[in-house]
């Protein structure tokens, strides 16, 4: 034990402090993720997009889902605000023989029971075709996830840097639109 803990004079001192500091990481916490969404048994984690130069046509927007339950789901649609995207495609990005291939799911993605799928860079992710106007860092939009089971839930994404979300390591790898018909960044 520190010298500094031991200064506190009782333990009730001591348990004030645990939980001050407790309560500043948990906040150092969620604001490193932000902010997340519920869906009966499917929890949706810090839906955001990944900012866009002017011009741009497509856009990619990711998130996370975990599915607390003992019964599979299915994410099979989303959409976001109409001055955003004319539409939002499911797609999955997987490299093969080297080769970088993106195909648009028509099915969806199927959420296990009891597990966790991400929607990230270089994986699955939202295609959001037709843009209406770039996505600018630090702004954020409306959004619906809809689901085989669980239903439809309003999500808002929120437009991260280049890089994506703060502290979110090794996200600036591989941007699954660099060669997706979007001008060079
Ligand atoms: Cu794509």
């Amino acid at each position: 034990m520190s010298a500094f803990f031991n200064s506190f004079r009782d333990t009730t001192q001591r348990l004030a402090f645990a939980l001050l500091a407790l309560a500043l990481l948990l906040f150092a916490f969620d604001t490193a993720h932000a902010h997340g969404f519920k869906l009966g048994a499917l929890e949706i984690g810090h839906p955001w997009a990944r900012m866009t130069p002017p011009g741009a046509k497509v856009g990619g927007a990711y998130f996370s889902i975990e599915n607390t339950g003992t019964t599979p789901d299915r994410l099979v649609s989303v959409a976001v605000a109409a001055d955003i995207a004319g539409r939002a495609e499911i797609h999955e990005m997987s490299v093969t023989d080297g080769v970088m291939k993106m195909q648009m799911l028509p099915d969806g993605i199927a959420i296990p029971a009891g597990g966790t799928v991400a929607l990230a860079p270089g994986g699955y992710h939202l295609m959001l075709q037709d843009l209406k106007q770039p996505l600018k860092e630090g702004a954020s939009f409306k959004g619906t996830l809809t689901f085989e089971k669980a239903g439809t839930v309003a999500v808002e994404f929120k437009v991260e840097g280049m890089a994506g979300p703060k502290g979110a390591a090794g996200m600036q790898a591989a941007d699954p639109h660099a060669g997706h018909g979007t001008p060079s960044n």
